[in-house]
């Protein structure tokens, strides 16, 4: 059987895996072509930074499957999502107002109020002024004419950011069992809640093993509301005793059980912790040795739980959970309860990681892959 390589480029923002035909994108906006000489070349992987792993074709294939079946997308799902980004659309319904009006002479007030819609959804004063800048330099090129045109264009701009820097918003599961996903973020985001949205993903598709980890060990009740995912999801969970109540020991000992009895995904719940902590951003860094430890390369998804309804001020916790953690993909959370759902784009186009999953309700099926262009759709319909 022919082996399949994926690689994990490490040392950048984030770490990103690309797969052997996604090696020729560019990352963090520099270009990377990465060709594949032989099966773990030290000097490649040192010149580069980059780990290359070799696994047999049924190994990648599972988790192949598990990061891209989880992304499909059911009609339900996309009326679920169109509903989901009601209050952000609203803020957005002047757009179509302004464009339905628009004529080349009253362009820069159109162009100015434009960007102040986008302000209010959250786009972010950077992001915004991009995203119209390239409007004003297309039109003045006489590029663009009408307001449909304008409007698609201004589609494909948000399009354009959300794409450009990332590589993929699959999960990338590495090649061999278990996989290890760590989730993180600031408090109440919906960490837990997430965890039991994705068991319950993964349970839905294939014969998956998921073993949940109580790293939040600060809230007493934090590992009884896991425990209650995990039996609504038919997953374990790994609940540190004793000794081994700190965090960090907590998700070693569930990595090893992990390890030992075959699990598929090991999802790995942690505190929440106000990212200008230092002490507990370095017991962050900490939890996450504790995994690499035990099993060297993971953990292969660090997922940032970031709650939509704080629109910008995501971005420096973004930030810092980053450098600390290396993150490798956002989960955006309640979406559905605000109107600044603009802030997606501005996380992805400022940090240059992928947005993997969104959040638009409480339920279990309110977790959605995120789908760049269906999220351009449900903005703009
Ligand atoms: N509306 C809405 N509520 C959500 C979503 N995700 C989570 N919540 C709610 O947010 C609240 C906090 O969720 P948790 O999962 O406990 O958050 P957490 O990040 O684990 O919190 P800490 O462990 O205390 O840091 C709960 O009431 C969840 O039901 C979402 O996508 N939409
Ligand atoms: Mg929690």
């Amino acid at each position: 059987m022919a082996a399949s390589i994926s690689c994990v480029l490490q040392g950048w923002p984030s770490s990103r895996a690309v797969s052997g035909s996604a090696a020729h994108q560019s990352l963090a906006g520099v270009p990377v072509v990465v060709s594949f000489p032989s099966k773990g070349s030290a000097a490649v992987e040192r010149a580069a930074g980059i780990r290359c792993e070799a696994g047999s074709g049924e190994k990648v294939g599972f988790f192949g499957r598990l990061g891209r079946v989880i992304k499909e997308k059911a009609k339900g799902d996309i009326d679920r999502l169109f509903n989901g980004f009601s209050k952000t659309r609203e803020n957005l319904s002047v757009v179509d107002e302004l464009l339905t009006y628009w004529n080349l002479s009253d362009s820069e007030t159109v162009l100015d109020e434009l960007e102040e819609a986008l302000l209010v959804a959250d786009f972010g004063p950077r992001t915004a002024s991009k995203i119209v800048d390239e409007l004003r330099t297309d039109i003045l090129k006489g590029k663009l004419k009408t307001g449909p045109e304008i409007k698609a264009a201004l589609k494909a701009n948000i399009l354009n950011l959300l794409t450009q820097k990332v590589t993929t918003t699959e999960l990338q599961l590495g090649t061999s069992r278990p996989a290890v996903i760590m989730i993180v973020g600031v408090n109440g985001g919906g960490k837990t809640t997430t965890i039991g949205k994705l068991a319950h993903r993964f349970k839905k598709m294939e014969d998956t093993k998921v073993l949940m980890a109580a790293g939040d060990t600060f809230r007493a009740a934090a590992s009884e509301q896991l425990d209650v995912w995990a039996e609504r999801t038919g997953s374990d969970i790994e609940v540190g005793e004793g000794e081994k109540k700190r965090p960090a020991a907590v998700l070693a000992q569930a990595t090893r059980r992990a390890v030992e009895e075959g699990y598929d995904i090991l999802l790995a719940d942690t505190s929440g912790r106000l990212h200008t902590n230092f002490n507990l951003m370095e017991e962050l860094r900490n939890c996450r040795r504790s995994i690499t430890k035990v099993l060297p390369g993971a953990p292969h998804e660090v997922l940032m739980v970031l709650d939509g309804t704080t629109g910008l001020n995501m971005l420096p916790q973004a930030r810092q959970f980053n450098q600390v953690a290396g993150v490798t993909g956002f989960i955006v959370t309640k979406l559905d309860g605000t109107s600044r759902g603009g802030c997606v784009v501005s996380v992805v186009d400022e940090l240059a990681i992928p947005v993997k999953f969104i959040g638009i309700g409480e339920k279990l099926d309110d977790l959605q892959a995120f789908d760049p262009e269906a999220f351009v759709n449900a903005l703009f319909p």
